[in-house]
């Protein structure tokens, strides 16, 4: 039994702000000065998580990603590198909203009771941060409640948040079957920079790539990762641009992932040849888009759409190639967000179904897991390939008839190690886009050329309460407010191609309406329709 004294007095410490938190689509994200006794309350629910799981490591990460520096946030890793079991959402949220030290304390009892969980058992929670000035004062909160629940603690300081989950899948399978790598930074680097070798072999580069790192973590941890892939006369040249995290208000200021995506155009910073590749990452590092500009100075996007269908095309040919397609399931798993040019590009060119999902990598990442090849990217660059334990199974143990189902078995071999099999991870996927491409011999405009996107917009609309829109139909439509579907579907039913949605941000306090159609200058006016329904609404 958890002391009780000790908690409410450590509560009392970390007072509740008078307002409603939810955990959205990536945990708590907010104005970081009203996070104090959210993270506090996190860490007494990463001790009930881990006590029910007989002191199996959680994690914890600090980070806003994408959101601007003065905002932050907290999110739980479970034991095989993966996000919080959903059902478990809905205790943090309790706990966040508990009305005082008390009551606090007595929804953590009830819940040690309900769930069953044994309070003697050991619990274990490492914890990382971004290089947001307001965390290490965060992760200070979180181990005051840590500390009065008598958890096990290690802190490794700044981290990118795939490398926490890295870590923690790590910890957890440690002397298992499923053991996964070396339990620290540097066995992140080196699983990565040993499996990209393996991938490369003979194959060689075209050019180098410019990578944005939105000034967040991603900069100085690209930098590490560098020094392990070496830089031999065959290497892979890698421009690390916007690493300056010193100075914590340029993160995620006119540049990054969600500024190229939502923008669609270059950060300024970022200064790159013609076909030269270009990649942002975003604040913690786990979304990844590329782009560049063609010979007439044309601006192109190669986003999470993109990198989903140039791996999906690339594992089905290694599958084939190494004769272990009639064994292996592949998949592709997208959002609504999705550009309905990529679906069709699966579905009809590829022949791989496609599965949707709500926003929020939790979703995806669980709809792969049913696939023996799961691919999940959504369009924002935040994905991954996911490996069942059959595939993995059939991929070391398959012997290949000839020397190029072995080649094709090798790269495949060395992919199920490059890529992180605990979440979308933007180092990982760098190296995958950049393996891939050197394989295909392929230049941006080859990728691009693979099919044409619908043109599109993506609008960011502020109301005065975002919780009254309610979607459905994997976040297709809206049931709430009643009549605003139906004025959205008469407005989608004005363009050739049209299609529109507008949802509820988990991670920003505003409606995000996405629109496509037969040409720019439609997919604005439809954007712009459904965004005025919305703020009438
Ligand atoms: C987070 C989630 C992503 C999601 C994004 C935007 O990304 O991890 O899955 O796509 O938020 O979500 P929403 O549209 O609900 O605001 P990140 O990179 O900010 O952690």
């Amino acid at each position: 039994m958890a002391n009780k004294e000790k908690v409410i007095a450590a509560s009392a410490k970390h007072p509740r702000p008078d307002r409603i938190f939810s955990y959205g689509t990536a945990g708590f994200r907010m104005k970081a000065n009203l996070l104090d006794s959210v993270v506090f309350r996190v860490g007494l629910l990463a001790a009930l998580r881990s006590r029910k799981l007989n002191g199996q490591t959680i994690g914890v990460m600090i980070t806003a990603s994408h959101n601007p520096p003065e905002d932050n946030g907290v999110k739980l890793v479970d034991p095989m590198g993966e996000m919080l079991d959903q059902s478990w959402e809905t205790y943090a949220t309790s706990l966040a909203n508990a009305t005082s030290d008390e009551a606090l304390f007595t929804l953590y009892e009830k819940l040690t009771s309900d769930l069953k969980i044994n309070s003697e058992a050991p619990a274990r929670v490492i914890v990382a941060r971004d290089t947001r000035t307001s965390g290490p004062t965060l992760v200070a909160s979180l181990v005051e409640a840590l500390t009065a629940t008598g958890v096990e603690l290690t802190d490794y300081k700044i981290l990118t948040t795939p490398q926490l989950h890295y870590l923690v899948r790590c910890i957890n399978t440690k002397g298992t079957q499923y053991e996964y790598g070396e339990v620290s930074e540097k066995g992140y680097y080196e699983k990565l920079a040993s499996a990209f070798k393996k991938a490369m072999r003979s194959k060689k580069f075209d050019g180098g790539v410019v990578v944005d790192c939105a000034n967040g973590v991603g900069g100085p941890k690209l930098n590490e990762l560098i020094k392990y892939l070496g830089r031999g006369e065959d290497g892979l040249a890698i421009k690390v641009v916007n690493d300056d995290v010193l100075n914590p208000d340029a993160l995620n200021v006119q540049c990054g992932a969600d500024f190229v995506k939502t923008n669609q155009r270059a950060p300024p910073s970022v200064k790159a040849a013609p076909l030269e590749r270009c990649a942002s990452l975003d604040g913690d590092a786990d979304r990844i888009v590329y782009y560049f500009t063609d010979k007439s100075g044309q601006f192109h996007l190669l986003d999470g759409d993109r990198i989903a269908t140039l791996a999906a095309s690339f594992l089905a040919d290694l599958a084939r190639q190494s004769g272990l397609s009639g064994k292996l399931s592949i998949g592709v798993v997208q959002t609504a967000y999705a550009n309905g040019s990529s679906t069709q590009y699966v579905t009809e060119h590829l022949k791989v179904p496609v599965v949707c999902t709500n926003t929020g990598v939790k979703h995806l990442h669980h709809a792969a897991t049913r696939f023996d090849i799961g691919v999940y990217f959504e369009a924002n660059g935040h994905g991954t390939v996911l490996f069942s334990p059959q595939a993995i199974k059939h991929i070391s143990q398959h012997e290949p008839s000839s020397p190029a189902q072995a080649d094709a078995l090798e790269t495949l071999h060395s992919l199920t190690d490059l890529i992180n099999q605990a979440v979308g991870d933007a180092l990982s996927d760098l190296l995958l886009v950049e393996v891939i491409l050197a394989h295909k011999g392929w230049s941006p405009e080859n990728w691009l050329a693979t099919y044409k996107d619908l043109p599109n917009r993506l609008v960011r609309v502020e109301v005065k309460d975002r919780h009254i829109f309610k979607a459905y139909d994997a976040e297709r439509k809206l049931e709430s407010p009643v009549g605003v579907q139906s004025l959205i579907d008469e407005a989608v039913g004005k363009f050739s191609k049209g299609r529109s949605f507008a949802r509820a941000s988990g991670t920003e306090d505003a409606v995000r309406v996405y629109a496509e159609a037969g040409s720019r200058g439609e997919a604005e006016d439809l954007a712009g329709k459904v965004a005025s329904i919305v703020r009438g609404a």
